[in-house]
């Protein structure tokens, strides 16, 4: 063997022309106990589509563990393993390794087998960052990590996260005659931080399933890259996030089309803006007001005039200020930040 290990062949997996050209089996199928309007159980379903039956998934524990199987039942089709919460990047790393293991000693075929661990917020953002940051500084392990992110720890009814948004009702943080806003801290930047710190990581994206077909482009090119990948997905959450669940594709868009959700990729160290994103930053479309996405939320029915003004101007500064919108937050001048009281 080389002294210095290097990842194993991937599936080169191309990318889906149009909608019409995607696969028609699925390897995420009916019998998982989701809500009605689930986003996050829509990424499961696009993501193994997007990289097909030779596929090893990894589940951390949150609500796509514990509501797509139930005893002696999954939805899964391919090979799937619930793994602890927090332990994705662990799960993913451990797998990829063992694998290989096996073809070494030739206790399984040589071939490209696509690993991929997911997590929820909570598991990805909080608890799991370390070993998802251990898992992006080996590059010779081939392995995607897909954190689906609907704000809150969904599962265990709705608490605050670290990706939880400014000002939003959660069980963690209800509204209240003393405290207005029970949780005033900005989203993390979980994304643009691994891209940023992670030099040996090849592909890092974020992606929408709203939009369906650049999500699974997205999924296909960190699988085809191969070395450790990280994919950021926003998903509204009808229950969390207190909506209509026939509104939860039209929420996916306006996220991205008020620019709370950016859409990028960075491919070998080189970044792009994509989709309905890159047309807002190349001034061919128009930011929408954040009030637009705001006010379908239950979860911000509580919000003031000047809460949603308070929103809107952080959204603004992310992209007039940084310096690249939505991604690299530095800029030469620090100004106060003074959310409403
Ligand atoms: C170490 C540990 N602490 C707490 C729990 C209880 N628990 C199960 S699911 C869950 C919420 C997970 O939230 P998130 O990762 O955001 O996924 P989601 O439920 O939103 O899909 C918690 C706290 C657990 N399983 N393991
Ligand atoms: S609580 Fe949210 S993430 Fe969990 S199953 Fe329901 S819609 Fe999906």
């Amino acid at each position: 063997m080389d002294a210095v290990e290097t990842a194993l062949p991937t599936q080169q997996l191309e990318q889906i022309k149009g909608v019409k050209k995607a696969p028609l089996e699925e390897y995420f199928t009916s019998g998982h106990r989701t809500c009605q309007g689930c986003e996050s159980a829509l990424v499961m379903k696009l993501m193994v589509k997007a990289a097909g039956p030779r596929t090893i998934v990894l589940g951390s524990t949150g609500c796509m563990y514990v509501a797509n199987t139930t005893y002696y039942s999954t939805s899964w089709v391919v090979p799937w393993m619930h793994t602890q919460l927090g332990s994705s990047g662990s799960a993913g790393l451990g797998t990829a390794a063992a694998l290989r293991v096996l073809m070494r000693k030739g206790k399984i075929k040589e071939e490209p087998i696509n690993v991929i661990a997911f997590c929820g917020d909570g598991g990805g953002a909080d608890m799991g960052l370390s070993a998802i940051s251990a898992a992006l500084t080996h590059p010779q392990y081939n392995f995607l990590i897909l954190l689906y992110d609907n704000e809150s720890y969904a599962n265990t009814d709705i608490q605050l996260s670290g990706l939880t948004p400014y000002g939003a009702h959660t069980t963690f943080s209800p509204p209240g005659k003393m405290k207005r806003l029970l949780h005033t801290r900005w989203k993390k930047n979980v994304a643009g931080m691994l891209a940023a710190g992670h030099p040996e990581c090849r592909y890092v994206a974020t992606v929408c399933a709203s939009y369906a077909v650049d999500f699974m482009n997205r999924v296909r090119k960190a699988l085809s890259i191969g070395g450790p990948t990280f994919i950021h997905s926003l998903d509204p959450c009808p229950k969390g996030w207190d909506y209509d669940p026939m509104l939860s594709h039209e929420l996916g868009e306006l996220a991205v089309e008020t620019g709370v959700w950016p859409l990028y990729e960075v491919e070998n160290g080189v970044l792009k803006l994509y989709g309905r994103t890159k047309a807002i930053a190349e001034k061919r479309a128009r930011r929408k007001p954040v009030r637009e996405y705001l006010i379908r939320q239950g979860r911000f029915a509580h919000f003031t005039d000047d809460d949603i003004d308070y929103f809107q101007a952080k959204v603004d500064e992310m992209w007039e200020k940084w310096l690249i919108p939505g991604v690299i937050p530095f800029r030469k001048e620090l100004e106060q930040d003074r959310p409403p009281v």
